[in-house]
């Protein structure tokens, strides 16, 4: 890359100033093996590899200089608190911004609720411009260097990131890099018959590569479209199509998509956009003969993403969104010589699947035994941790881990399967089954949180003390995700109880995907009784709110801490165990809706004896009684001598 800094400077820097172009030198000094690394597995067989990486390097550097100094201060401010989304304060929020608000300038609104809940980071479900019709929920987009019409435009956009930084708030929006609407405008020039577009996503002739593809790959939505490829006989042609019909997978292989998918990230985060939830990334490469799933090339295109986006807007974080297995899932945080050199955020399924098997089970065994086995992730990277998100409920419980708790892997998963749409005798749970595959027998779960905790049934059956135990199960559930370490999302509505809405199947575009189940309108008439504790609305944001402030002032919760799923000699108790400078943390959680009993003799032998306070209600333990935890109660445990003073 000789005198490549030389031909930025006459180029895209020319009329920046000196220090900022100097800015520019040393990061690509410190990046440029970052970025080559990747991009040398990625691309570097062909001739005009050089030509490619020349290309990119302009592509930042406009990126660069048309960076807005609002942004590059707050680049600075990143880079010298490079913790800052790793720390005890971040809450985050999900929701889609016409369900939570109306429009763009509608959210601007609502900051203040965000506010009193104490958020920092919010994540706005797709809203660049989709297909018209059926969109997937927004995940077919068409245009995205445009909001979604009815939402507003993108200054709206700018104009409520710069709004909500002001505020603390870190707006996060999806980027769906895996594909595009088939009205995307390439895809449309594709379909025209336009040879450089129809390289811009998998295209295949007749049925052979498909059949042998689909020999080894999973079928996603098997229930609105069997296989993954999809006939057009325009072209006559066969396009990878591995989730609806009109979402077309995009050619990676193709650095000239690669080179575009980079330009539009970079024009996003100069709209002020903080975090990019890049969706689907495990399928963005595909190899004959594997499920064509977090292939070594799709952790390459992050990386390489990560290490050029980080030349213009290193204020920038990447959320890989990889719904896999422990052993998948890790990686995409950076591993090996990428470590802390990939996605900043994921999103832990891990965690969230093993909450709910835990609940249904009235046991922490499986949960325990999948956490333990997982890897520690990068000192620099955090998990995004979640009860509930827009998507099912798919049960990522291997064979391997099923066994290793003497449980049977398809057993298990089909009993959560029941559990949750209310087959299994005696559930709680009102959920409805997603994507039945006849072939693999896998059923998913749809259902919001309070309804899958039991709160919709309790509700129309009047049966209060039920209700009682489902407010608790909602409140557990989301005190763990606050106590995991990580970002912790809360998913709108949840904050309020908010049941199953049915009214999905009024409207055709979206009657035939159940997930729209969990997907409510934001009930601001409910929302009104959130200050009045006699309301299950009360009950539910008011308890969130107090876990909420106990999680800020408990720095031991920096993402940082290791944290340690630990037995605790009682089954239906899991234990947590996080260990840092900021002091031992020990976080116990009854399961089940009986009382449950911790001995003391177990708590000193992890060390934790003596005087232990729960750092959610500020109780002191009595020193040697044993320890009796309530009916889905959870303590946040430590020595009472090693509390920081200003606490
Ligand atoms: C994502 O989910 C989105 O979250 C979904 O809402 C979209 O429909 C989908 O992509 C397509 O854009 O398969 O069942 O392993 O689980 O990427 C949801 C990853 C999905 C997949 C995940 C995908």
């Amino acid at each position: 890359m000789e005198g490549m800094f030389e031909r930025l400077q006459a180029g895209p820097l020319r009329l920046m100033e000196p220090l900022d172009q100097e800015l520019f030198k040393i990061r690509w000094e410190q990046g440029a093996e970052d970025v080559l690394r990747p991009l040398r597995l990625l691309y570097g067989h062909r001739e005009d590899f050089g030509a490619w990486v020349e290309r990119l390097l302009l592509a930042v550097g406009k990126a660069y200089a048309a960076r807005p100094s609002d942004l590059r201060l707050l680049d600075l401010q990143r880079l010298h608190q490079a913790d800052w989304f790793q720390q005890a304060h971040m809450i985050g929020y999900v929701a889609y911004a016409d369900r939570f608000a109306g429009t763009l300038p509608g959210v601007r609104e609502k900051i203040d609720y965000l506010k009193e809940l104490g958020v920092t980071y919010l994540h706005l479900m797709p809203l660049l411009q989709p297909r018209p019709g059926a969109n997937d929920g927004g995940y077919a987009v068409m245009d995205y260097r445009q909001v979604r019409q009815d939402l507003g435009t993108m200054a709206d956009l700018a104009d409520l990131a710069a709004d909500l930084r002001q505020q603390g708030i870190s707006l996060c929006i999806d980027l769906v890099c895996n594909h595009t609407a088939k009205e995307h405008a390439w895809a449309r020039q594709a379909l025209a018959g336009d040879l450089v577009y129809q390289d811009y996503y998998l295209m295949f002739p007749d049925r052979t590569l498909p059949d042998a593809y689909e020999e080894t790959v999973r079928e996603i939505f098997p229930e609105f479209k069997p296989g993954s490829f999809t006939y057009y006989e325009q072209i006559d042609k066969w396009v990878w199509t591995t989730f609806n019909e009109f979402q077309w997978d995009l050619n990676y292989a193709n650095p000239a998509v690669f080179a575009e998918m980079l330009d539009i990230m970079l024009f996003l985060a100069n709209q002020g956009v903080e975090v990019l939830r890049l969706d689907a990334v495990a399928f963005m490469w595909k190899r004959l003969d594997t499920d064509c799933e977090n292939q070594p090339e799709a952790h390459a295109l992050l990386q390489a993403f990560r290490a050029l986006s980080r030349l213009a807007a290193p204020g920038l974080l990447l959320k890989a969104e990889a719904i896999v297995p422990p052993p998948q899932l890790v990686p995409y945080l950076g591993v090996g010589v990428a470590t802390d050199k990939e996605c900043e955020i994921a999103y832990h399924n891990i965690l969230m699947v093993a909450l709910w098997s835990a609940l249904a089970e009235r046991k922490v065994v499986l949960a325990t035994h999948v956490l333990q086995k997982m890897p520690r992730i990068p000192a620099r990277t955090a998990w995004a941790t979640y009860v509930r998100c827009h998507d099912d409920i798919g049960w990522a419980i291997t064979e391997d881990d099923a066994a290793g708790v003497g449980l049977d892997g398809f057993a298990h998963r089909s009993f959560l399967s029941d559990f949750y749409t209310g087959r299994f005798p005696g559930t709680f749970a009102r959920g409805t089954t997603f994507q039945f595959n006849p072939k693999t027998n896998d059923r998913r779960v749809n259902g919001s949180c309070a309804s899958l905790a039991g709160l919709e049934q309790a509700m129309e059956m009047e049966l209060w003390g039920e209700t009682e135990l489902a407010i608790r199960r909602i409140l557990l559930l989301y005190n763990i995700i606050l106590a995991y370490g990580g970002i912790p999302l809360i998913y709108m509505g949840d904050e309020l109880g908010l049941l199953n809405d049915r009214r999905y199947v009024d409207e055709p575009s979206r009657a035939p995907d159940s997930r729209w189940i969990h997907r409510p309108m934001m009930a601001w008439d409910r929302a009104a009784d959130r200050h009045d504790g006699q309301t299950i609305t009360g009950r539910i944001f008011q308890g969130m709110c107090q876990l909420i402030t106990a999680r800020k002032r408990t720095l031991a919760l920096h993402a940082r801490t290791a944290v340690t799923p630990t037995w605790t000699h009682n089954d239906h108790v899991l234990g947590l165990v996080r260990e840092s400078a900021y002091g031992r943390l020990f976080i116990l959680a009854n399961f089940t809706e009986k009382p449950q009993m911790i001995s003391r003799v177990r708590l000193s032998e992890l060390g934790f004896d003596g005087l232990l306070v729960n750092r959610l209600n500020h109780q002191f333990m009595p020193m040697w009684d044993d320890i009796m935890i309530e009916p889905y109660q959870a303590l946040w445990l430590q020595p009472a001598d090693s509390l920081p003073k200003q606490a």
